[in-house]
């Protein structure tokens, strides 16, 4: 049948035969779909006739395989390569998650999703809305009253559009964003230095048109412009000398096909066109045996509410990666800039909606970093001193959301600790302010210039994988003990444990009063000293969300009102505020999973964290931000008998004086 797609006419319309042998055996079952398979899936999606007018692709990634599947899986035997589609039938205005196996090279279930609910928005549904907004004669009409003259220096930025029970009736059942503006001066000028705040563009992305412009009071442009391209820095400063990150010899790690060994650890490297970058199957080599940490770990979701309650503003809230995809927005990394070092690759390829493969060069960078002292001592009686080098192991790729960048990180290092940290850069998200006026929420960045106040939430889902699969999941708060004739002096206080039995009990938050943290352990393991093996959660800068828990926005934004969620491990539930969170009725996700109340202890679970920077935008943070660091560690708490870190050598002797 004909397709709107730009398919290989050779492989639209020819037989079943795969393009290539699939799976490719020297591969795993974990591995991200290659660029054959994605072409195959686009070949049998066209074949089927799925892929008719007004279908596009809202993306394709691996069903990963049960943990039994991947538990057995030896090197060179044959594994199952299964993929969900999910396409948008822009026509027929409803959505599909279309299952196809490779290996039988069949399409093996279509389920229709419930009307309302609309997939993520795709890339090139964003350049389209653009195109179609400046297209509109009602765009036109609205820019010539508001004395703006061309169109082409206007930035349309769309925004989702959430649901928030507001909708006007010809808003219903539409996929839609709404879309903001800015004006630049040239064409490399910072739009953002200048907001027209006055209009949101309504747009049907079914139809590709606008379906009304929504007008509020008009607000003059800002007068300065805020510009960041080198070109516009007329005087850089001179008095940077090179740093070179040699490593002569190479650096300390092994890649294989998607597997990484460094030090002790080894792990794979996965990647979705939602999550980016993935983790799978952690472990630690610990004198010869192979032990878990981690089965699997990402950043799930994130959301930006913005604390602006205007009503051309209330609805900004961005879920980045349920709603837009951080892996489809991932940047390909340039040696020396995003990076700099002996620096190993991962490419990964993506699909547009149209069909199309490309490969990402450079999205996800792997290599080592000093990072100070490891550990240390002197003995000043002796004269003896002992100092480590700390190396860590930087695994990391950055995503463009529209005006802002996030760079996620995770660090391995050699005394057995993770790290998450998320690096926030990029421009603030701007509205104008009248001459002599001051911002109720938000900061005065530059002069008639507001940054609003913003939260960014994320969440990581984290299966643990504590030496096996059954885990526990413990509190620990210290608490000082009330003075007594067992403390007389007052100064006793005990680390408390609690078990998180339920998902209920374990639904919590962070608390700096009693330092808590939390500590997945397996409760069939013991330490030499007769604890249960763990891991500890610590977390970072955190904040709870600032809008009221019965906001319109919670209803899909539900999962951050705890820091802390433990559930069963189940693959289904991957995300944080569920599939589908764009425009979702009545939100998904963990407040709707943990109703249930199942038990998570002595089994497999997920350990959900979520951590929030809170954003007051200071002028410091204008135009280009500089970045701003959170995340959290998951450290080794008894799971080793002492510390791991003793048998690192000390430096070699030519770079260190001891
Ligand atoms: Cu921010």
């Amino acid at each position: 049948m004909a397709t709107p797609f730009d398919i290989n006419p050779e492989i639209a319309d020819h037989g079943v035969a795969p393009p290539k042998e699939i799976p490719d055996l020297a591969g795993h079952p974990l591995d991200p779909l290659s660029p054959a398979e994605l072409e195959e899936i686009v070949r049998m999606l066209a074949q089927q006739g799925r892929l008719g007018e007004g279908v596009r692709i809202g993306s394709i990634n691996l069903t990963e395989p049960a943990k039994s599947v991947v538990e057995k899986h030896t090197p060179g035997s044959p594994f199952e390569r299964k993929a969900l589609a999910i396409l948008v039938d822009c026509s027929g205005r409803a959505s599909y998650e279309v299952q196809v196996d490779l290996v039988s090279h069949a399409v093996t279930e279509v389920t229709q999703l419930p009307g309302g609910i609309q997939p993520s928005i795709m890339l090139d549904e964003f350049s389209e809305c653009e195109e179609a907004v400046r297209q509109s004669p009602l765009f036109q009409e609205a820019l010539h009253k508001r004395g703006v003259t061309s169109a082409d220096l206007v930035m349309v930025e769309p925004w989702s559009a959430g649901l928030y029970g507001t909708e006007l009736p010809e808003d219903e059942g539409v996929r839609r964003m709404r879309a903001l503006c800015f004006v630049r001066s040239e064409p490399k000028d910072n739009g953002y230095a200048r907001p027209i705040d006055s209009m949101v563009i309504v747009v049907d992305l079914y139809k590709m048109e606008v379906i009304r412009i929504e007008e509020y009071p008009i607000a003059p442009l800002p007068p300065e412009s805020g510009n960041w391209a080198r070109e516009y820095i007329p005087n850089m400063r001179q008095d940077l000398r090179p740093v070179d990150i040699v490593q002569p010899e190479g650096p300390s790690f092994t890649v294989s096909g998607n597997e990484v060994q460094w030090q002790k650890w080894k792990f794979r490297v996965g990647f979705t066109s939602r999550e980016g970058l993935v983790l799978h199957t952690v472990s630690y080599d610990d004198d010869g045996m192979e032990r878990p940490i981690l089965y699997r770990a990402s950043i799930c979701e994130m959301v930006v509410p913005y604390g602006d309650p205007r009503e051309q503003y209330y609805r900004k809230n961005a879920f980045d990666i349920g709603e837009y995809g951080l892996g489809m927005l991932a940047n390909s990394l340039a040696l020396g800039c995003d990076c700099l070092g002996v620096i190993y690759y991962f490419d990964f390829p993506l699909v547009d909606s149209r069909g199309k493969v490309t490969p990402l060069k450079n999205a996800v960078c792997l290599h080592e970093e000093d990072f100070g002292i490891l550990w240390k001592h002197t003995d000043w009686r002796t004269g003896q001193s002992e100092v480590r080098r700390s190396r860590r192991l930087s695994v990391s790729f950055i995503a463009t959301v529209g005006n802002y960048e996030y760079g996620f990180y995770w660090y391995f290092y050699q005394d057995g600790s993770i790290q998450c940290e998320i690096k926030l850069t990029g421009i603030m998200n701007t509205t104008a302010l009248a001459p002599g006026e001051k911002p109720v929420y938000g900061m005065e960045v530059a002069p008639q210039l507001s940054a609003p106040f913003h939260q960014h939430i994320f969440a990581a889902r984290l299966v643990p994988s504590v030496d096996g699969k059954n885990n526990s999941v413990y509190e620990v708060n210290s608490v000082s003990m009330p003075t007594s004739a067992s403390n007389p002096h007052g100064n006793a206080f005990v680390a408390e444990e609690t078990l998180l039995g339920t998902e209920r009990e374990a639904q919590r938050r962070v608390n700096s009063a009693t330092a808590r943290f939390w500590r997945v352990v397996n409760p069939s393991k013991k330490n030499r000293l007769g604890r249960p093996v763990g891991y500890r959660l610590v977390p970072g800068e955190n904040c709870p969300p600032l809008v009221q828990p019965d906001a319109t926005i919670m209803r899909r934004a539900g999962f951050t009102s705890s820091h802390v969620w433990v559930t069963p491990y189940d693959p289904k539930e991957r995300f944080a505020a569920g599939e589908y969170p764009n425009q979702h009725p009545t939100g998904d996700g963990l407040p709707c999973w943990t109703q249930a109340n199942r038990r998570v202890d002595h089994t497999e679970v997920s350990l959900w964290y979520v951590f929030a920077h809170n954003h007051v935008p200071r002028p410091e943070d204008w135009p280009v931000m500089p970045v701003a660091m959170l995340g959290f560690q998951f450290r080794p708490d008894g799971f080793f008998d002492r510390s791991p870190a003793m048998d690192v050598p000390p430096p070699p002797s030519k770079t260190c004086c001891h």
